[in-house]
């Protein structure tokens, strides 16, 4: 069986990532840009001020992906070129080279898929209380729509928000992203609030400029799944999955925040201040959505955590997903498995994971169109005889898309398959050596682009339509 013809082959990165020119043609400072460069934040100091310089060499990347055979290349654009203090004044280079991205993307015939936030917020705003305070989620909507006004006749995809429980989480919680503040729930559970308030809004503007595209919004996709039939431990899985993932999907598609949180978070002193207009707008807009983005690397495999819980102990390795910590709440507990198996960076790579958790997700949402916006394997690729024999990764997006194929047969209404990444790019917390692309960047070579052993796969399998598969 093939894909069918309507399923789009793509693959993503995300601005902070790949672009560099950190500081030119008029765009304003973010908080990465700041965050980046204090000491022991990042791995061996990496940051994006030069990145892999496709602000540069943007030409000659789209023009690798064409030749891939890329159907659509998921970007994301960085709110500071287009608007440097986050509300004020317009960059005029920065929409300049959006449209240089989206017209070369055109010019081969890849759709743009566009994300709005990936997560680099103009420091103005982040100074100002970054997504705790209400200005931001204003200032979100008005650039959203100026990304509309500008693009719009040309993009048709849009994902507002790339992640929220990441960059409010490590933000927040685990101090391990910018602002860097760590333990504070109150803070944390405002921040996801004014972000789904803000995408409500952004939504409800597009749908208003009539352009007759679709938007939604991306999440990391952590499915929860006991580690046992132990009925606390049951318990503990299902507490996951209201906090990491129906808190996150629940108030854009049903409108209203999943009743165990609320509940709970009552009780703690941790409700967000919320207003009826707020609430309302999540609302009257959780219809409007057209599709859900799923970034799936790994599930979460949890046990009611049993010990005494004080504060957590914060690094920069726990920050990212490695198994083996107690939630925010001290209620469960991550655990690596034996009988799993797990990557060079500690995730566990399981697509029946992935297939049993669409399942929740349908059985939740119903018949919402769903993307898979991120999915790929983290690894030091091994190069012999200088090519880049990047095997595992191969493996890896096989046994996904396997199963993303059985899903649809299932009933899963899933429309497209977006790789992490297209190319190797800047990893937020782990820099240059743990790679994802299809396309490799030599950093002891003048950032030289390689076609890896993955990208002639991948080729072969867009081609082919995965019909091998
Ligand atoms: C997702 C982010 C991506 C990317 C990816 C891999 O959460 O949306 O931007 O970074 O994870 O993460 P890492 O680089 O930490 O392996």
């Amino acid at each position: 069986m093939k894909f069918p013809h309507d399923f789009i082959f793509g693959a993503a990165s995300a601005s902070y990532q790949i672009e560099g020119a950190w500081n030119e043609d008029g765009k304003g400072i973010t908080n990465w840009d700041v965050f980046s460069k204090i000491p022991g934040k990042t791995y061996e100091g990496t940051n994006g001020e030069v990145a892999i310089d496709h602000y540069h060499r943007y030409k000659e990347d789209i023009q690798l992906m064409a030749e891939m055979g890329l159907e659509s290349y998921r970007f994301s654009l960085s709110w500071a070129r287009i608007l440097p203090t986050g509300d004020g004044e317009v960059n005029e280079k920065g929409l300049e080279f959006y449209n240089n991205i989206i017209n070369e993307c055109l010019k081969y015939g890849i759709v743009p898929f566009v994300t709005l936030y990936h997560w680099d917020l103009p420091l103005t705003l982040e100074e100002d209380g970054g997504w705790t305070n209400k200005r931001t989620a204003e200032a979100f909507v008005k650039y959203a729509a100026i990304c509309f006004q500008s693009f719009g006749d040309r993009v048709k995809h849009w994902i507002t928000f790339n992640e929220t429980v990441m960059f409010c989480g490590l933000g927040y919680l685990k101090g391990a992203h910018p602002p860097g503040i760590q333990n504070d729930e109150k803070k944390y559970f405002q921040a996801t609030h004014y972000v789904f308030y803000a995408h409500a809004k952004a939504v409800e503007v597009y749908k208003e400029l009539r352009q007759y595209g679709e938007i939604g919004i991306t999440h990391v996709f952590l499915p929860a799944y006991s580690v046992d039939d132990k009925q606390e431990n049951v318990i503990a899985a299902r507490h996951a999955n209201e906090y990491e993932t129906f808190w996150y999907y629940d108030p854009i598609l049903k409108g209203t925040y999943p009743t165990y949180v609320v509940e709970q978070l009552k009780e703690k002193g941790w409700t967000p201040d919320w207003t009826e207009e707020e609430l309302n707008t999540l609302q009257r807009n959780a219809e409007k959505n057209d599709f859900i983005g799923l970034n799936y690397y790994q599930p979460i495999r949890v046990e009611k955590n049993n010990t005494v819980f004080s504060s957590m102990e914060h690094s920069r390795e726990t920050s990212t997903l490695v198994p083996g910590s107690p939630s925010f709440d001290g209620y469960y507990r991550t655990v690596k498995m034996e009988n799993k198996t797990y990557t060079k960076w500690g995730w566990e790579i399981s697509p029946q994971g992935f297939l049993d958790g669409l399942h929740m997700l349908k059985a939740r949402y119903g018949d919402i169109k769903m993307y898979v916006t991120e999915n790929g394997l983290g690894d030091e690729d091994p190069i012999i005889d200088g090519e880049i024999v990047d095997v595992p990764r191969i493996k890896y997006i096989e046994q996904h898309l396997k199963v993303i194929k059985r899903a649809i047969n299932e009933g899963i209404h899933l429309k497209g398959y977006y790789a992490w990444s297209a190319i190797d790019l800047l990893s937020w917390l782990n820099g240059y050596k743990k790679q994802y692309g299809f396309i490799y960047v030599d950093h002891q070579d003048n950032l030289n682009r390689k076609k890896k052993l993955s990208y002639h796969w991948y080729k072969a399998i867009i081609k082919t339509r995965g019909e091998k598969l």
